[in-house]
Order: C-alpha cells, then sequence, then structure tokens
C-alpha cells in the first residue's frame, strides 16, 4: 500500500523522501518534480511549490548530519540541487549590497572581526552614519541592481538613542522598494518590535559555529544570547537570518555542530549566510590563518557545507557570504550547484574586499545565471 508521506510519522515520511535513500530514478523523477515549461525557460516560478513530504524537518540528529557531510560528492551535490529545484528557481541568485553603517570600536571580542576592539586591525572607529547618506548609499545599491539592501553596525547592541535613527533608515531604504536587513548586534524584544515596525524584512544574527567550538571565537557573548536574540526577532515577525563563518581552524564536526544548531531552531531560519572566514590581519583567527596555524577552508569542504546547509534547510535562501573574493569561479559555481542562491554584490562588504559587479556579472553571464526576481519560498510560506 502506498502511503501519503504527509500522514507518516516523521520518521517513515522522511524516509520515504529521503534523499539520500532514494533510488537514482526516483531522484531523477524528483529532479522533474515542481518542473514547468516556464521553468526550462529559466523564467520564475509560481511559489511556493508543493514540499515533499519528510523535506521541512527540525529533528535532524547529528550523526545524519555527518552522514550527509560524508556522502560521495557527487550524490551530495546531486541530491542538494535535487531539493534546490523543488523550491527555488535554479537559475535566479539574489543580490544584497552591505554597508557598514556604524564602523569599528565594537566591544565585543569576536576572534575573526576586524571591527572588534580587542583587534589590532588599525581600523579606525566611526560614529553611526547619518540617515541621508544611508538612503543615498541604499538608492546607489538600488541602481545597481540590488534588491535587498543590508546595514551592519559594530555593536554589542542598539542604545536607546540610536532607534530613532535606525527607524528612519529602514522607513527610507524601504520606501525605495528595496528589502531591509539589519545586523546591530543583540535585540531587546520591543527594540524589535520597533524595527519590524518601520518596516525591516530581515535581522542577521549569526550563531557563528557550533556551541562547542563557539568559546574559542568569542568569549564577551554566550551561545545562549544570541539565541536569546533570535527569538526576540523571530517573535517580532522579522524574517530570521542566521548562519555563520567556515575556515576559522574548526573541525568537520563543528561544521555539522554549527549547521545542526540552525536546522534544529523552533522555525528555520529564512536566510543562511555562509562565510568563509576573511582573514584580517590583527585578528586572532585572521593571524592564526596567516601564521599558518590553521589552514583556508579547502574548497570541497567549504560546497559540501553548503550542500548540507541546502538539504536540511530546503526553503532557506543560502548566501554565500564572506569569503568570494578569494574563491575561484569554479567553485562558486559548485556553491551555485550546492544550492547557494544568494550574494552579496559591490566591492566591499562591511570592512572587507568582496568580488566587485564586474567580476559578478562576467560569471553570471558565463552561468547563464539572473539577478533574483522571484520571491523566497520561506517568506512567501510565513505570510
Ligand atoms: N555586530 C553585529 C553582530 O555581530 O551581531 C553584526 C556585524 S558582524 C560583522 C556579522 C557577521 O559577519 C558575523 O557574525 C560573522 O559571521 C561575519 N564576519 C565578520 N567578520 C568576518 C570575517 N573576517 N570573515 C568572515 N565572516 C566574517
Ligand atoms: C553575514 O553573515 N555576513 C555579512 C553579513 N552577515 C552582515 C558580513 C560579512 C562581513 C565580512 C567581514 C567584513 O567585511 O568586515
Ligand atoms: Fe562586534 Fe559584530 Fe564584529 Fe563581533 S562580529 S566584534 S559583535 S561587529
Amino acid at each position: 500500500m502506498t502511503m501519503d508521506p504527509e500522514l507518516l510519522p516523521i520518521e517513515e515520511s522522511a524516509q520515504m523522501n529521503d534523499v539520500t535513500t532514494m533510488s537514482p530514478s526516483r531522484l531523477r523523477e524528483g529532479l522533474g518534480e515542481g518542473l514547468s515549461s516556464s521553468m526550462a525557460d529559466g523564467q520564475a516560478l509560481p511559489r511556493p511549490l508543493p514540499l515533499a513530504g519528510g523535506e521541512m524537518r527540525r529533528d535532524w540528529s547529528r550523526d545524519e548530519i555527518r552522514a550527509l557531510f560524508d556522502r560521495p560528492f557527487m550524490d551530495l551535490l546531486f541530491d542538494a540541487q535535487a531539493i534546490h529545484r523543488r523550491h527555488h528557481a535554479p537559475n535566479e541568485v539574489q543580490l544584497s549590497t552591505l554597508l557598514s553603517i556604524k564602523t569599528g570600536g565594537c566591544p565585543e571580542d569576536c576572534g575573526y572581526c576586524s571591527q572588534s576592539a580587542f583587534a589590532k586591525s588599525g581600523l579606525k572607529a566611526e560614529k553611526l552614519m547619518n540617515v541621508t547618506a544611508v538612503l543615498a548609499a541604499a538608492a546607489e545599491a538600488k541602481a545597481n541592481g540590488s534588491g535587498r539592501f543590508c546595514m551592519g553596525a559594530a555593536w554589542r547592541e542598539p542604545k536607546a538613542r540610536d532607534m530613532d535613527a535606525l527607524c528612519a533608515m529602514v522607513s527610507g531604504v524601504k520606501a525605495m522598494g528595496l528589502e531591509t536587513c539589519m545586523t546591530l548586534g543583540m535585540l531587546e524584544p520591543e527594540q524589535a518590535d520597533r524595527l519590524a515596525a518601520a518596516g525591516l524584512d530581515y535581522y542577521n544574527h549569526n550563531l557563528d559555529t557550533s556551541p562547542e567550538h563557539y568559546g574559542e571565537i568569542i568569549t564577551t557573548r554566550t551561545y545562549q544570547e544570541r539565541l536569546d536574540t533570535l527569538a526576540n526577532v523571530r517573535a517580532s515577525g522579522m524574517a530570521v537570518c542566521c548562519g555563520g563563518i567556515v575556515g576559522m581552524g574548526e573541525t568537520r564536526e563543528d561544521r555539522v555542530g554549527f549547521l545542526h544548531a540552525l536546522a534544529t531552531l523552533p522555525a528555520h531560519p529564512e536566510s543562511v549566510p555562509i562565510n568563509a572566514l576573511v582573514p584580517v590581519r590583527g585578528t586572532a583567527r585572521g593571524d592564526s590563518m596567516l601564521a599558518g596555524e590553521h589552514e583556508r577552508i579547502d574548497d570541497i569542504e567549504f560546497v559540501r557545507t553548503v550542500a548540507v546547509a541546502r538539504i536540511l534547510m530546503p526553503m532557506a535562501m543560502v548566501r554565500l557570504s564572506a569569503g568570494r573574493e578569494s574563491m575561484s569561479e569554479s567553485t562558486q559555481a559548485l556553491c551555485f550547484l550546492a544550492g547557494a542562491n544568494s550574494i552579496f554584490t559591490g566591492d566591499k562588504l562591511l570592512t572587507t574586499g568582496n568580488a566587485g559587479a564586474g567580476a559578478d556579472a562576467a560569471l553570471f553571464a558565463k552561468l547563464g545565471l539572473q539577478p533574483m526576481t522571484s520571491e523566497e519560498p520561506a517568506r512567501v510560506a510565513a505570510e
């Protein structure tokens, strides 16, 4: 008897649809699932597509995630791409622009960050930018084709005196027809509510690494405090952007633990940035990488991390974030194949370099990629 997977207990349902146990012929059918003739032409898809039962799980075990990482690379990529195509337009990549609205002098001790007051990166601390200057930068980002504008501040948390200006930035950027995102450190419930009311679509706050590796990287803010901020953001109705960094000298098991922490949150983040450490001289992690105490993340391992993120969180936008500047075109192409569908454009991230619009346009042309015009599935499903 064939049972509707939606009616099965989650474990059995997962098995029926688990791409890791599917026969190749079922996988091939899966690849075609949801394909319309317009999709074949690279057009936008109606969304959300029906979920294959069992894909949207929040009960992943570390053993299962470890087993995904251990799979033959071709099988892992094939399955990640199959899942990707069920929920996302395969040839569209979302473009976001970052702006550092408050640079440097941060009281936190994140070991990777140029903006920490503990780092000797030589970065000059600046005040919060004024609203007019932020809106001018947003207008330029829009003219350059960005759909989302992300504003970042080097703070432990925003102060009460900054909230009016932050809300004015959000509503001004939103009025330009851009999606809005901010990353300002920890948020109290009332702050999250105010930003949401001003029109903030996304809040970025990363878990960064596994719970057990976290203490090696940051001591001034706990994992639990990060989870609390994520809960406050979620409760305010904003979409959650939450990911982390690889290539900080962590083990494969830490990458398993990091993705496990994300995929077992009360709801999957709508956006998952995967950053590769940009080694900044004067930071603890940058210096240890530059001194050869740990290697830069292996390209294939980075692609595996993206693929596992896509399989665990099918509807999320998986963002290929920091570190793209030093990635080959082929590695970036593999990341897109593995399910990454969002990047930061422009020649600067917050304080470090980025691939730049020219390089991105050339890569998109070579790969036949288009800037994203379709809606994000997790956002649509949430509304
Ligand atoms: N101050 C805010 C906070 O940390 O909550 C927001 C800004 S912070 C720069 C945002 C994220 O950028 C960090 O959580 C980290 O994942 C990433 N990041 C910072 N420096 C990086 C580096 N050198 N290489 C790669 N990613 C980095
Ligand atoms: C995220 O996870 N990556 C972006 C965004 N969130 C704000 C920031 C990357 C910063 C890279 C280091 C820098 O430019 O300072
Ligand atoms: Fe501050 Fe954010 Fe950098 Fe940590 S990552 S030092 S909180 S700006």
